[in-house]
C-alpha cells in the first residue's frame, strides 16, 4: 500500500527546454507526478512536451501539470511550491545561451544567479528545506579558461562569459555575510554564483541540494541556435535544396558532447543518493566544431575539404567543389572557451552512471531527426 511518504512529486523549472522535456518523460515513466513551471509567452512554448499530453503511457489525468511562473518572480515560485508540495525539485530554468549572455548580461544574472537563490529561499519559506531534494543545473562553462584537462569536481573554475560572469548583479544579490569573501575572491558569475549558493544552502540549512556540473549535451530537441543543432538543421536543408551553405564562427573550439537523454538520468540519480554532493557528468571525449561538421556531412555521404585560413576559411564538397561552409565573424565570441573535456569518474563510482550514446550515434540521431523534420516541414 502506498503511503504519503512514498509519494514522488517532482517540480521542474525549465520543463519546456531540451533537458526539461527529457526529464519530464523520464520521471513520468518512473511513476512520478510531474509539475512544471512555464513562462507566459505570446506564442506556444510547449512543443517539446506536447507529446506527453498525448502519450497514453505517460499521461494519466493529473500526472503532469503545468503552472505559470518565472525565475524572476519569487511570489510565483512560492505559490507553485505551496500548491505542489514537491519531494524533488529540478532547477533547469535558465537563459542558457552563452553568446546571448553577452547581449543580455544583466537578465542572465537575474535568471541564472538570483533566480536560483529565489528558488532556494522559496523552499525555505514553504518550510520544505528538510524534506525536499534539490537539483541544480550547473555547467562545464564554469571551467572556462582552465588549463587542466580533463576537468573534474576538483578543477578550479575560471568562467569566460556573462552566463558565467556578472560581477555587479552577483555582488548586490549576495547576503551580507558573503560579501567579504566575495570581495576577496574578486571573481563572480551567474552560474558560478548559483553553484556556490547551492553549496552554501546545503551547508547552512542542511538541505539536500546537489549541483550537476554537466558538460554539453545535445539531441534532436536542442535549441536551434546551439552549434550542433544549427549544423544538423542546416545540412538537412542543404541536402533538400532549401539552403546553399552553412555559416559558422570558431571551428576549433572543442566540446565534450553527450546525449541529453543520458544526462537527465544522471540528474535523477544524484537525488537518489544518501548524501547530497556535486558531480561532473561528461562523456570523457572531446571533439572540435570542425569534427562535428565533418561527421554530420559524412552522414549524408559528403566529404568536406577545408581551404583558406581564419575568417577566409571555407569548407567545400571534396567531390563537386560546392561551397558548403563559410565563416562569419559575427559568430565569434568576445571570449571563448577553447577546450572542454570532462572526467565523470566520481558519478560512475558513486552511482554507476556512464553515457550510452557515442559521438557518432549522437550525430546520427540529430541528422535523422532533422532530415525527417525538413522533409515534413521545409519551413521549420
Ligand atoms: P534550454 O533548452 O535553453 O531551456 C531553458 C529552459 O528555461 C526553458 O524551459 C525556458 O523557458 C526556461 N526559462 C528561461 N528563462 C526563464 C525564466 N526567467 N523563468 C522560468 N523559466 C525560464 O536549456 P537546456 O539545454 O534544456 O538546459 C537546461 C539547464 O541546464 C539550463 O539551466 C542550462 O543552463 C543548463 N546546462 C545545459 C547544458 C547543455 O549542454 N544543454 C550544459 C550544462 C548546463 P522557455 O521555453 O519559455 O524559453
Ligand atoms: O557553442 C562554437 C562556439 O553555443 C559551442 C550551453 O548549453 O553548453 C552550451 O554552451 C561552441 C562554442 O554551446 C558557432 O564558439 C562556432 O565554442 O553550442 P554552443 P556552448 O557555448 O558550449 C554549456 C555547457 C552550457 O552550459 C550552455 O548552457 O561552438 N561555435 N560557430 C558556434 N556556436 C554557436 N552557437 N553558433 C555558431 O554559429
Amino acid at each position: 500500500m502506498s503511503t504519503n511518504s512514498d509519494k514522488r512529486v517532482a517540480l521542474i523549472t525549465g520543463i519546456t527546454g531540451q533537458d526539461g522535456s527529457y526529464l519530464a518523460e523520464f520521471l513520468l515513466e518512473k511513476g512520478y507526478e510531474v509539475h512544471g513551471i512555464i513562462r507566459r509567452a505570446s506564442s506556444f512554448n510547449t512543443a517539446r512536451i506536447q507529446h506527453l499530453y498525448e502519450d497514453p503511457k505517460c499521461h494519466r489525468p493529473g500526472k503532469m501539470k503545468l503552472h505559470y511562473g518565472d525565475m524572476t518572480d519569487s511570489s510565483s515560485l512560492i505559490k507553485v511550491i505551496t500548491a505542489v508540495q514537491p519531494t524533488e525539485i529540478y532547477n533547469l530554468a535558465a537563459q542558457s545561451h552563452v553568446m546571448v549572455s553577452f547581449e543580455v548580461s544583466e537578465y542572465t544574472a537575474e535568471v541564472d544567479a538570483v533566480g536560483t537563490v529565489r528558488l532556494l529561499d522559496a523552499i525555505r519559506t514553504c518550510g520544505l528545506e528538510k524534506s525536499v531534494k534539490f537539483y541544480h543545473a550547473s555547467t562545464s562553462e564554469l571551467y572556462g579558461r582552465t588549463s587542466e584537462v580533463p576537468q573534474n569536481e576538483r578543477t578550479p573554475f575560471y568562467p569566460r562569459s556573462p552566463y558565467g560572469i556578472n560581477y555587479y548583479s552577483f555582488y548586490i544579490s549576495l547576503k551580507q555575510d558573503f560579501k567579504h569573501d566575495i570581495i576577496l575572491l574578486l571573481i563572480a558569475c551567474a552560474k558560478l554564483y548559483s553553484f556556490w549558493i547551492v553549496v552554501n544552502y546545503r551547508e547552512a540549512y542542511n538541505m539536500f541540494a546537489c549541483n550537476g556540473i554537466l558538460f554539453n549535451h545535445e539531441s534532436p530537441r536542442r535549441g536551434e541556435t546551439f552549434v550542433t543543432r544549427k549544423v544538423t538543421r542546416s545540412i538537412a536543408k542543404i541536402q533538400l535544396g532549401l539552403q546553399d551553405f552553412l555559416e559558422l564562427g570558431n571551428l576549433d573550439a572543442k566540446r565534450d558532447w553527450g546525449h541529453a537523454k543520458d544526462y537527465v538520468e544522471a540528474m535523477w540519480l544524484m537525488l537518489q543518493q544518501e548524501i547530497p554532493d556535486d558531480y561532473v557528468i561528461a562523456t570523457g571525449e572531446s571533439h572540435s566544431v570542425r569534427e562535428f561538421v565533418e561527421t554530420a556531412f559524412q552522414y549524408v555521404g559528403r566529404t568536406i575539404e577545408w581551404k583558406g585560413e581564419g575568417v577566409k576559411e571555407i569548407g567545400q564538397d571534396a567531390e563537386t567543389g560546392q561551397l558548403l561552409v563559410k565563416i562569419n565573424s559575427k559568430y565569434f565570441r568576445p571570449t571563448e572557451v577553447d577546450v572542454l573535456l570532462g572526467d565523470a569518474s566520481k558519478a560512475k563510482e558513486k552511482f554507476g552512471w556512464k553515457p550510452t550514446t557515442t559521438f557518432q550515434d549522437l550525430v546520427k540521431d540529430m541528422m535523422d531527426a532533422d532530415l525527417a523534420l525538413m522533409k515534413r516541414d521545409p519551413t521549420a
